[in-house]
């Protein structure tokens, strides 16, 4: 007989399990990545709207937090390396609909998935007519759902804090509209993960950011998308466990 030792890297996240990391796009390297976007991505010929992926400092003044340096006000700290994806006035001359990019993804068919996206904005966001993001999946053909819903909300104030230590609350920031534990949640700026968690089913996964920010005040920001094969349940993950632990085969 035979004992077969089978290890797994398994990380605590959210409400479950995650037993697979089957996507990560931290957007170092989008000329890699499957994707189609409208309009084309760092298309905009005015430097005060972006659209696309940026660095530090890179597009508008907006995208980046440069305070510490005595700089703008913005999403992301100066000071963080890397590539991220963001949005400042996308409805423009040049542009005059909701913007959107639809990431395919190519799985192995897993019961769960999670995906998690690290999110961060700022602005004082007017009306969802101006500002709105929608994040949705389907799979091959299938119906589109919703992962997450961000609409401004007057209802709502938040903290916007910078580089340089300082805090300022403002009105009117980007709301997690939908019935889960973000539903009322505040987007501040500096990226923060938000996470979801659905049903695999047949086919290709497509991921898709749909939405507009209007304005060159406004700002919103993402990087890290990631998919995992996910458990929601502690007590099937148990039994995978003893099941990963050991298998027996006879000779
Ligand atoms: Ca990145
Ligand atoms: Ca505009
Ligand atoms: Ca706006």
């Amino acid at each position: 007989m035979k004992i077969f030792f089978i290890s797994a890297a398994i990380s605590m996240m959210g409400t479950g399990i995650v037993i697979g990391a089957e996507y990560s796009n931290d957007f170092s390297g989008i000329s890699t990545t499957s994707y189609t976007s409208n309009p084309d991505l760092n298309s905009f010929s005015n430097r005060f709207d972006s659209w696309g992926v940026y660095g530090s400092g890179e597009g508008s003044s907006r995208l980046t937090d440069e305070t510490a340096t005595g700089g703008s006000e913005g999403v992301v700290d100066a000071a963080v390396e890397g590539q991220f994806f963001g949005l400042v006035d996308t409805y423009n001359p040049e542009h005059k609909a909701d913007v959107s990019i639809t990431f395919e993804i190519n799985l192995d068919r897993a019961e769960y998935y999670q995906v998690s996206i690290d999110m961060g904005a700022y602005g004082l966001f007017e009306d969802t007519d101006s500002d709105h993001i929608l994040w949705t999946y389907r799979f091959g053909n299938g119906e589109e759902k919703v992962i997450f819903n961000l609409k401004p909300s007057t209802e709502h104030t938040v903290q916007y804090q910078f580089a340089s230590g300082s805090v300022v609350e403002s009105d009117r920031p980007l709301v997690f509209k939908q019935a889960d534990v973000y539903h009322n949640t505040s987007l501040s700026n500096g990226l923060s993960t938000y996470r979801s968690n659905f049903d695999g089913e047949e086919g290709t996964l497509y991921i898709t950011m749909k939405g507009r920010i209007d304005g060159s005040k406004e700002a919103y920001v993402f990087d890290n998308l990631k998919v995992a094969s996910f458990i929601p349940e502690p007590g099937s993950f148990l039994l995978i466990l003893v099941g990963l632990l050991g298998v027996s085969k006879r000779d």
